[in-house]
């Protein structure tokens, strides 16, 4: 049996869980479910980064021992992740003895090999990143104060006596292995990022602090704690078994490493792909073989950090939503490796489209027919009319093409265009039985093979939808499958192993809605108020702290201003005026940078025409041309041509515009749209 062995960071216990680090979860337990569904055994790790000084302050503010503090915090990461039912094997703290012993062990198995030695240390340091900066990479802030790059806190001036990890050692190692190692650093843009960070040299890496004592003692050198980076990423072994009994120890350690896939989130990219393999390296040891680096949810138009207090509320989030449809938000909706704006509005639509209306719907249109129609018995494939006959047959291999994508997809880690590529399918089926209107085959006995081919047809290829949706909701799915009358477990079945027509013949269960239809007016005003409501709670929880920018949060009564009343100084135009402007769907065809031009992407699309336009546009620093390649866009289509770095652009695309630095959002749609159709 093929092992895969799945891994996402372990969070700081430094204040409480958010949707940020749900995310990751999600994506690890996806995976992890896609593979075992596949027949792997899967070992999911994660867990929680538990040392540092940090966290020795927090405690100390909160007034509990360290330890005490640092269980409650673990506490609320356990029931925050809870609803999710995530499939990790184990949760690793950092806190627990086994981790202690196997990061003991890589310690000396480094110094052992001469890649740690002692020295002295000054630098600015940034507790919650628990890093050291360069004058050059802080912020300065008010008073010229040094502040962190990404927390936008105070830096703090350190001066000690220090191990040091000998990372200039590595520079040609590392440089070595992602060249023979293409996948070693996924998406490509942060292998380059990375590339180009090591060929400017490195630095020896300072890996003990005398100032800090809530963290691992250095072997040998009880005054020193090792710097909570050589301890967090350690875990990604200890958790296995390196140097210790933990599941059986080494024999348990030598069968999952190294890791198939290591998650992380671009803030933390430097350390999963610089420091932790030459950690690696240096003790002799294999390195993961992917290591995946993801976007970030923004809010606002800003990374979401409990720092920067502008987090989405998973209690907010979990009162009016299921983990499955927050499951099959987060993965439809971000483009895997590039950041996403989370909005609830988003969520409401995405939920609304794609399964109440969508997948939900299918599956109670379908199931209900065969109850009132076919007496709760799933028809055989009739030998129906010519006509209909190539239609059901255009749907099954519209499913069949889903199945063979999905996996396609899924295998590259391009999780938003698997799941497209079943809602493609699910559209083809959707379209049949409109077209074929079963509802009034059922009152023409003449037609009743034409009623069993349309009911044959839904059932199989929703039988093969909630095989191939099972890793992403589990169970919408498995409730799928019962109602369709089958046993056992979907995430067992192997979506590409299941046979066309194994389905017929079954009696149904009892038709229950999957998804019900959220009401977005409703739901949208409450979230407002709850949100109010936990900020200042939070606020009120972490005064003495609270960053500046949360008391810049719009207050619900400023929001609901703001939008009645007319800004001062607005010219309206007519709608004739509007109406000049011919906006139109386009779809990309293709997609590639131009050269020598960083910001610009090119495109052809079709808008419906007898000839694709060839189009410009400058996001290619925020999407990777190749995941835009089959997108539904939105174009202005009669703007005059003109010229951008020799290229003839026939048109614009529309994107909104995000934050200070104007990080574009592709316009698109959330349901199918043929191409050309115009926007009026
Ligand atoms: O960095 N969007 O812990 P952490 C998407 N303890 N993902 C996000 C996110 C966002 N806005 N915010 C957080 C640490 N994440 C260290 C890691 S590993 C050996 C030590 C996710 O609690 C994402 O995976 O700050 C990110 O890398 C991680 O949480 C950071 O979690």
């Amino acid at each position: 049996m093929n092992k895969f062995y799945v891994t996402t960071p372990i969070y700081y216990v430094n204040s409480y869980p958010h949707l940020g680090h749900v995310y990751t979860t999600i994506i690890a337990d996806t995976v992890a479910r896609y593979k075992r569904q596949r027949g792997h055994e899967v070992f999911f790790l994660t867990g929680t980064d538990e040392h540092g000084i940090n966290i020795e302050r927090a405690a100390e503010k909160a007034g509990l021992p360290v330890k005490q503090h640092v269980d409650r915090i673990v506490d609320s990461f356990k029931t925050a992740f809870e609803p999710f039912q995530f499939t990790n094997r184990h949760w690793v703290r950092t806190t627990d003895d086994y981790h202690k012993a196997g990061v003991r062990k890589l310690w000396q198995a480094a110094k052992a090999n001469g890649f740690i030695y002692k020295g002295k240390y000054e630098g600015w340091y940034c507790g919650n990143c628990n890093e050291f900066y360069q004058e050059g990479e802080a912020v300065k802030g008010e008073g010229d104060v040094l502040l962190c790059p990404t927390h936008e806190r105070p830096l703090d001036l350190l001066s000690e006596e220090s191990y040091f990890f000998k990372l200039s050692a590595f520079q040609d190692k590392l440089i070595a292995h992602y060249e023979a190692n293409p996948h070693f650093i996924r998406p490509e843009t942060r292998r380059n990022e990375v590339l180009s960070f090591v060929r400017g040299g490195l630095n020896d890496l300072s890996v003990s602090r005398v100032s800090v004592k809530w963290g691992i003692p250095v072997p040998d050198d009880p005054e020193h704690t090792m710097y909570v980076w050589f301890d967090a990423l350690s875990n990604y072994i200890t958790a296995i078994g390196y140097g210790n009994e933990q599941f059986g120890g080494e024999a348990h350690f030598n069968k999952f490493w190294p890791a198939d896939l290591q998650l992380v989130g671009k803030d933390i990219l430097r350390f999963h792909t610089v420091y932790w393999p030459a950690f690696l390296m240096a003790a002799g040891l294999p390195l993961p073989k992917t290591v995946y680096s993801h976007g970030m949810w923004l809010s606002g138009g800003r990374k979401m950090s409990k720092t920067l207090g502008n987090v989405i509320d998973l209690e907010v989030l979990h009162k009016h939503f299921t983990p499955e449809v927050v499951r099959y938000f987060v993965l439809r909706e971000m483009v895997f490796g590039q950041d996403g704006d989370f909005t609830y509005e988003a969520l409401l639509d995405r939920v609304n489209a794609d399964l109440a209306s969508g997948l939900g719907n299918l599956a109670a249109r379908t199931l209900t027919m065969i109850r009132n129609f076919c007496e709760g018995v799933i028809p055989s494939a009739s030998e129906a009319n010519a006509e209909l006959t190539a239609q059901a047959n255009e749907v099954r291999e519209a499913v069949a093409l889903a199945v063979v994508a999905f996996d396609r997809e899924f295998d590259e880690y391009n999780f938003s265009r698997a799941i497209e590529a079943v809602s493609n399918a699910r559209f083809r089926v959707d379209k049949f039985i409109s077209d074929a209107k079963p509802w009034d085959l059922a009152k023409d006995p003449a037609k009743r093979a034409e009623l069993e081919l349309v009911l044959h047809t839904a059932a199989e290829s929703l039988r093969h939808f909630a095989a191939l949706l099972a890793p992403v909701l589990p169970n919408a799915t498995q409730a799928i499958w019962q109602q369709l009358g089958e046993s056992g477990q979907v995430n067992e079945v192997i979506p590409a192993n299941l046979n066309w027509g194994g389905g017929a013949q079954h009696k149904i269960g009892d038709v229950q809605p999957i998804f019900p239809r959220l009401d977005k007016k409703k739901i949208m005003e409450e979230i407002k108020q709850e949100e109010a409501a936990s900020q200042a709670a939070r606020a009120q929880e972490t005064k003495p702290e609270a960053p500046a920018t949360a008391t810049t949060e719009t207050k619900p009564a400023e929001v609901a201003a703001a939008v009645n009343e007319p800004a001062p100084g607005v010219a309206y135009i007519g709608i004739e005026d509007f109406l000049k402007v011919e906006l139109r769907v386009g779809e990309i065809k293709t997609a590639e940078r131009v050269p020598k031009a960083d910001k610009l992407l090119r495109f052809t699309i079709d808008l419906g025409e007898a000839e694709p336009r060839q189009i410009l546009a400058g996001i290619a620093q925020y999407y990777e041309p190749e995941k835009l390649i089959g997108r539904k866009v939105i174009i202005v289509a009669n703007l005059a041509p003109r010229k951008l770095r020799g290229f003839e652009s026939q048109g614009m695309v529309l994107a909104a515009s995000i934050g200070e630095e104007g990080r574009p959002i592709l316009a698109g749609f959330l349901e199918d749209v043929p191409n050309g159709a115009r926007l009026k």
